[in-house]
């Protein structure tokens, strides 16, 4: 048999994994972080927030799979070691992902949570319109899932803008790129969609400049990266009325503290990370045929630049 597969990750145990592998690869040395047994037979590693150091001590590993489309989990380890590492391209993860930014969206745009609190409150009240027309869109990162969601909110005729960095192309959708790209992004942004990765150049983005250069009342939806943005600067715009609200997926610290303000503020819905779920169905093609590249001495798909960070 060929070399074992380690499984690393605590969130689940594995088993579908392990299913949907054997039915792309034949019969395969699957192993658990719980029983990894003799590390020199592991090959490739498939991992989601690994410990620090653990994926050194596999001394024959030829591949780290990222279980996420992110790898900020991956390149925080300052002891990974070099061998090429790829992600997971998840179509139903990208999916969930657009989905989520459209739900938000829609819902800000369409008044939704103040008509529930007029219904709570018995009210019978008609909040003023915006047209779709009059809602920009702005989303700072335009990959795999930037550039899904941007074309999804185009299509429903937002005005869509997007922000990357190297220039880019995409029909309907007007491209920013660059320093002065962000500030004018952000200026013509009603709604702010956040799906960059997390990498030394853009860890804290999103702090109180930033923020001031929205348009007063913007509304803000982060489903990329805790670490994008500086809390304390996201809560005094909250609090000053520069933005209007806020949806938080992803946070600094995970799960997020119960003290943390962002639980019970006025202003911010809070989800628990699950904007875009990795399915072994729909993530495992991309996986089984890289491992069958390496094997033959293939070029691998989805390879990511640890030097870039993402
Ligand atoms: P990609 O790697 O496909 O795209 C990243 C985009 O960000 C590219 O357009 C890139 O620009 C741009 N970018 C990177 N660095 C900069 C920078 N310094 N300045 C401007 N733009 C920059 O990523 P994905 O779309 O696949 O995923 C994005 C992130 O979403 C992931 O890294 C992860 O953190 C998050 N995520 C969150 C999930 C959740 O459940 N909440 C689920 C899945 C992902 P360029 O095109 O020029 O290279
Ligand atoms: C990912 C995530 O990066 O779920 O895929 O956050």
């Amino acid at each position: 048999m060929a070399g074992a597969i380690a499984y690393i990750s605590r969130d689940t145990d594995g088993v579908l994994w392990k299913k949907v592998l054997e039915a792309g690869l034949g019969p395969v040395d699957f192993r658990r972080l719980d029983a990894l047994g003799d590390k020199t037979d592991i090959e490739v590693a498939l991992a989601w927030k690994p410990a620090s150091g653990l994926l050194a001590s596999f001394p024959n590993l030829k591949l780290i799979v990222s279980l996420g489309m992110g790898v900020d989990h991956l390149l925080s380890d300052d002891k990974l070691p070099d061998v090429p590492i790829t992600r997971i391209m998840d179509d139903g993860l990208i999916g969930q992902m657009s989905e989520y930014a459209l739900y938000w969206a829609l819902r800000h745009h369409r008044d939704i949570d103040k008509y529930a609190a007029s219904q709570r409150a018995r009210t019978w009240k008609v909040e003023d319109f915006v047209d779709t027309i009059h809602r920009r869109i702005g989303i700072l990162g335009l990959g795999t899932i930037g550039q899904d969601t941007a074309k999804k909110f185009a299509a429903l005729g937002f005005p869509t803008a997007g922000w990357s960095r190297t220039a880019k192309s995409l029909p309907g959708v007007e491209t920013f790129h660059g320093r002065d790209g962000f500030r004018r992004l952000l200026a013509g942004s009603d709604i702010l969609v956040n799906v960059l990765p997390l990498t030394r150049e853009t860890r804290g983005i999103l702090d109180a400049k930033a923020f001031a250069a929205l348009p007063k009342g913007a509304y803000f939806i982060n489903m990329a990266r805790g670490g994008h943005v500086v809390d304390e600067a996201l809560l005094a715009a909250l609090d000053s009325g520069q933005l209007s609200g806020a949806v938080l997926d992803v946070f600094n610290t995970e799960p997020l503290p119960a003290d943390h303000p962002y639980w019970t503020h006025p202003k911010v819905h809070v989800t628990p990370h699950i904007a875009g779920a990795t399915n072994p169905r729909t993530a495992s093609p991309g996986v089984i045929e890289n491992i069958k590249r390496l094997r033959r001495g293939g070029e691998l798909m989805h390879r990511i630049d640890p030097k870039a960070g993402y």
